[in-house]
């Protein structure tokens, strides 16, 4: 069911194209992604290290981008990332600098509650979500009225936070106990310094 709008519930600003990509793209960017460099982190936690339970990559324009606590440089545009970008900008008329990808390995892996906040990119930003691979569930809560919304994120699908989403809704991706293959999502983000 996409999405599960409970009778009375605030609609989230958010714009959803199921089928963003053709078929043929979504295997093929799947795949590239795939290929990429991954790397899982650490976060921590009352104290102790704990791996971040998903694989994260990072890929734009040339800034540098805190990213927990760190300045990270990101590595250039792999080319069907970039294109990707391009499309997602032609779609909506928005502007993204950089991508940040999660890969869930397995059901385990997942992002917990949260907004996408940081200084870096800007105020009331707009978040483009690409997702590949297996559906798994992206879940948004009203900050206020903690209303949940659940979209299932297939394949190829696209899920474009707007302007006042992060500021009003969080969102995660939940670990799951259901079998799930692998997935990779990424989120193309504007930068603050492009707008200079
Ligand atoms: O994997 C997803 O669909 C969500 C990713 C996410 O929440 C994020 O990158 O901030």
């Amino acid at each position: 069911m996409n999405p599960s709008l409970t009778k009375g519930a605030v609609a989230p600003p958010v714009q959803f194209y199921p089928d963003f990509l053709s078929p043929a793209d979504n295997l093929d960017w799947f795949e590239k992604s795939k290929a990429l460099a991954w790397a899982r982190g650490e976060l921590t936690m009352y104290g102790k290290k704990i791996p971040v339970p998903r694989e994260e990559a990072l890929f734009g324009d040339d800034f540098r981008y805190e990213y927990r606590g760190a300045l990270l440089q990101a590595a250039p545009w792999p080319d069907f990332l970039r294109e990707a970008r391009d499309r997602i900008q032609a779609l909506c008329g928005l502007t993204f600098h950089f991508a940040v990808g999660n890969r869930y390995v397995t059901g385990k892996d997942s992002i917990g509650w949260h907004s996408d906040s940081f200084p870096q990119i800007g105020a009331r930003p707009a978040v483009a979500s690409l997702s590949l691979g297996s559906t798994r569930r992206f879940k948004l809560r009203h900050k206020a009225s903690r209303e949940v919304i659940d979209y299932d994120l297939e394949s190829g699908s696209l899920l474009i936070m707007l302007p006042g989403c992060q500021e009003d809704w969080e969102h995660a991706v939940l670990k799951t106990a259901r079998p799930v293959g692998e997935r990779i999502n990424w989120t193309f983000r504007p930068h603050r310094d492009a707008q200079l």
